[in-house]
């Protein structure tokens, strides 16, 4: 008797497992556009759920466009976007315009909606150092390449807002790649020890790359890493925009009450290839995957729910369509009117002051320059 309640002391594998099952997918709307959760519907009013519908829409746009630009050479740089409005764009606007946001490549929709011109997001596509010049008030750091590397800048953006005393988060976005490189935890059990004010997302797409999911992680879910930094884990259904909504704002009330960090895994998927440049995804992923999750598509549940309460027409959707592509038109002719930058450019916007050793070179571009 004795030896058996030690033995249930110290069943580590039972420990494990009870974990594990804490973590089930959070869904208020299902892919048929119908509440499941009607105790967990956020408070959003007709002209809000409208937006969000809009925003979600106007990305889709951006999305196809950007690859299309891309394709005739017009844009440099492009990671598509489509299959993860939900999670990129529902859990934005969850936020406020004092929040910072702290994105990954990916992640150029969330920006935008943060107030970063359309211009300039191409021009950082383009790889135009006025790509990365954020305008005063817009509070966003330029996409970061290095996977992860944002997590541990987000603890320490977090961290900052703490110690001024702001109401504010700090919100980040990495993918399920992400969530093995070692700045991942740094970053999780950082903001977790000083209870800092912090969202970190995963949107678990599937895939980093090529690499599936389960290749990243023994666990059964990304969202219970967040228990070893002793901080609250969610995992949501990152095709539904209402549900990443709910858990974002929860999140970001907890985190402006003083309450530490969230981790938040969304369940997404991306539609397109990894990148613009030569990503094959038929090659790792088969078409009845692409099917099965194209079922679950956020617009499409987002629309039927909005149409059963008379909130949405073809003719709202119309607007929006024409209203987005009129937009990047202009956007892009700005870009095109951005004198090409200059060596000297990249010198002198480094520094305050420039080295000494690097202002002899500078002269000798400025020179060639002239010619
Ligand atoms: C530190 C580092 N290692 C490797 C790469 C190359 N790389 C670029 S994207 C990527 C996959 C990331 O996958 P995931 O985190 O799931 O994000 P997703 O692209 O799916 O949004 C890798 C390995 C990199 N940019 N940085
Ligand atoms: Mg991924």
């Amino acid at each position: 008797m004795a030896s058996k309640s030690k033995k249930a002391q110290f069943d580590a594998v039972k420990t494990l497992e009870t974990i594990e099952q804490q973590f089930e997918m959070f869904q208020i709307l299902n892919e048929n556009g119908e509440i499941v959760n009607e105790d967990a519907m956020p408070n959003l009013n007709d002209e809000q759920l409208q937006e969000l519908m809009r925003r979600m829409v106007y990305t889709r746009v951006l999305d196809q466009r950007s690859i299309s630009l891309n394709r005739q050479g017009r844009l440099g740089f492009y990671a598509p976007t489509a299959g993860q409005e939900a999670s990129q764009v529902a859990s934005h606007f969850a936020l406020e315009k004092e929040d910072y946001v702290i994105p990954g490549y990916r992640d150029v929709p969330q920006i935008i909606w943060h107030g970063l011109p359309l211009a300039q997001a191409f021009l950082f596509s383009r790889g135009h150092y006025k790509g990365n010049q954020i305008p005063e008030g817009v509070n966003i750091l330029p996409p970061q390449i290095i996977i992860g590397a944002q997590y541990v800048q987000t603890a320490g953006v977090a961290l900052g807002i703490k110690k001024r005393g702001k109401k504010a988060v700090a919100v980040t976005y990495t993918g399920d790649g992400g969530s093995s490189q070692g700045d991942f935890y740094e970053g999780i059990n950082f903001a977790g020890a000083y209870n800092a004010p912090a969202i970190f997302f995963v949107q678990n797409n599937g895939f980093a790359i090529s690499t599936p999911r389960d290749k990243q992680t023994k666990g059964a879910t990304i969202a219970q890493k967040a228990v070893s930094a002793g901080i609250p884990g969610v995992l949501v259904d990152g095709m539904d925009p209402l549900a990443v909504y709910a858990v974002t704002a929860d999140a970001r009330l907890r985190a402006v009450n003083g309450e530490g960090p969230t981790l938040i895994e969304t369940l997404c998927y991306r539609y397109g290839p990894h990148t613009m440049a030569g990503d094959d995804p038929t090659r790792y992923r088969s078409s009845e995957m692409d099917t099965e999750w194209e079922k679950k598509d956020p617009l499409v549940r987002f629309r039927k729910f909005l149409e059963g309460k008379g909130l949405w027409s073809e003719e709202k959707e119309t607007e929006v369509i024409e209203q987005a592509k009129e937009d990047i038109k202009n956007a892009i002719k700005e870009a095109d009117n951005t004198p090409k930058q200059k060596v000297t450019d990249l010198m002198s916007i480094m520094y305050e002051e420039m080295p000494f050793h690097l202002q002899e070179q500078y002269e000798i571009y400025k020179e060639k320059e002239s010619k």
